[in-house]
């Protein structure tokens, strides 16, 4: 009797669930799920791309904030040619950087759509002598090189005749509702067309202007996911995204959400402004990789293309660069989790994935043995990333009748040190485990 009872309860509970898990809202993959590659991803390329680079002045925000007159910031729609557009030449760029996704502007808040939209008339195929639609040859080319797919969606339209808001002194209107209705509809249809492309992340800017409701975040949300169930979405959709965004602000301590990704300039501009030569240096963009990495985050670093197509050569100077350091330590880069506390290690560090291995990034030149504290772990091996390398070393200080670990020296060779960032593995017998506790009074005394 028992025995049929169980499945028995167990299949009409499975019906009763399904049955009313109908809503697509309701099933919406779990986001630990959608969010597995952009975890492990650790790299990506942005790509900010629109007429501002005719002249090469800031995107959007220049006629916004009134230095350039709307009228004469549209002319440069007359030189945004194209015509040396290499997607593909992108996409392996990209690649070689060692990036495992790219994010490309298809509309900033300028309105100036990149591919050919049936919704407005202000699109890179009607108004440009590119005549082109520019994100399906894109994203042809970036799924061919296995590389993941962004696309960045302005929601606000500084452009749109049924927007509110035009530049920072004039406003269409204040309250609208037959107006902001059009807009919606505009920006859904626009969506919409977006949706085609499959992309694996949207990722949304200018949700600062409108509320939630106002945007209608919570129907975008459902829209994007019913189209494409996998989808990620950042951030900028007023508490309907997925994962935190800072922006060019390097975090000071671990962000709380589990998902983030800073995104940042390579020099101080994110469109392609000849002027501005204040590039960071590779070792640099290095160094904050690591670090976005060691707190378990991704770097999303921006290229800035020219009207013509062409990539500014000190990008990609800087992508090459980067390239040679992701090729050679890949191992401890992709995949990997936040590292341990800074008082057990003095720099930065990661973990594999299973906690076993801990990697260490030296990105100074060590004056003396690099120095472990607190590891309860026996270490089996230790090498150098990129190299193979063993390296040696000694606990020192273990005292049999103290809980407290012994300090674990390793020397680092000179002649193995990498002229960017050296990474060292050290092998874990076990999970990682650490002395946290405060000191006994017996063991401090
Ligand atoms: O596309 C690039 C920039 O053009 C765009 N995001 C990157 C990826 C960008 N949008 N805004 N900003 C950069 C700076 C935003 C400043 C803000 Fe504010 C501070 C937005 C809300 C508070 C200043 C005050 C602007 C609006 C209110």
């Amino acid at each position: 009797m028992k025995n049929i009872k169980i499945p028995f309860i167990l299949a009409t509970t499975f019906l009763f669930l399904n049955v009313f898990n109908v809503n697509a809202q309701q099933t919406e993959i779990p986001k630990e799920k959608r969010l597995a590659w952009f975890k492990d991803a650790k790299l990506g390329i942005f790509i900010h791309w629109g007429i501002y680079a005719v002249n090469g002045i800031d995107e959007s925000w220049s006629f916004y904030n009134n230095y350039i007159s709307y009228n004469d910031y549209m002319k440069q729609l007359n030189g945004f040619t194209a015509k040396k557009y290499n997607p593909t030449s992108w996409a392996k760029l990209i690649k070689e950087s060692g990036a495992k996704y790219t994010v490309i502007t298809t509309k900033h808040h300028d309105g100036v759509a990149l591919w050919n939209s049936k919704f407005g008339t202000l699109n890179t195929v009607k108004k440009t002598p590119a005549k082109k639609d520019l994100i399906s040859p894109f994203v042809k080319a970036v799924k061919k090189e296995g590389l993941k797919l962004g696309l960045y969606y302005s929601l606000l339209d500084w452009s749109h005749p049924d927007y509110p808001f035009f530049t920072r002194k004039e406003k269409r209107y204040k309250e609208d509702t037959k107006r902001w209705k059009k807009f919606t509809k505009y920006n859904f249809g626009q969506l919409k067309e977006l949706t085609k492309y499959n992309p694996d992340l949207y990722w949304f800017d200018g949700d600062w202007e409108q509320s939630a409701e106002k945007w209608k975040a919570k129907e975008i949300r459902a829209l994007l996911l019913d189209k494409t169930p996998n989808t990620i979405i950042n951030s900028r959709l007023q508490g309907y995204g997925d994962y935190a965004t800072p922006e060019q602000g390097l975090p000071i301590r671990k962000p709380s959400s589990k998902f983030w990704e800073l995104c940042m300039t390579m020099n101080n501009s994110w469109g392609y402004q000849p002027t501005d030569k204040n590039y960071k240096t590779v070792n640099q963009i290095i160094r904050i990789l690591v670090d976005c990495i060691s707190m378990g985050g991704d770097l999303l670093l921006d290229i800035a293309p020219k009207a013509d197509g062409t990539i500014p050569k000190e990008q990609v100077a800087i992508l090459k660069g980067l390239g040679r350091w992701t090729n050679k330590h890949k191992e401890a880069i992709y995949g990997t989790r936040a590292g341990i506390p800074k008082q057990h290690f003095n720099g930065y560090t990661s973990l594999s994935k299973d906690k076993t291995i801990l990697y260490l990034y030296v990105d100074n030149k060590p004056n003396g043995p690099l120095l472990i504290k607190g590891l309860k772990n026996k270490v089996n091996r230790i090498w150098v990333v990129g190299n193979g390398t063993k390296l040696s070393h000694k606990v020192v200080g273990k005292q049999y009748w103290s809980h407290v670990p012994g300090m674990l020296y390793i020397d680092l060779p000179e002649k193995v040190q990498d002229k960017d960032v050296t990474v060292i593995a050290v092998l874990l017998q076990g999970k990682v485990d650490l002395y946290q506790e405060e000191i006994k009074a017996i063991e401090s005394n």
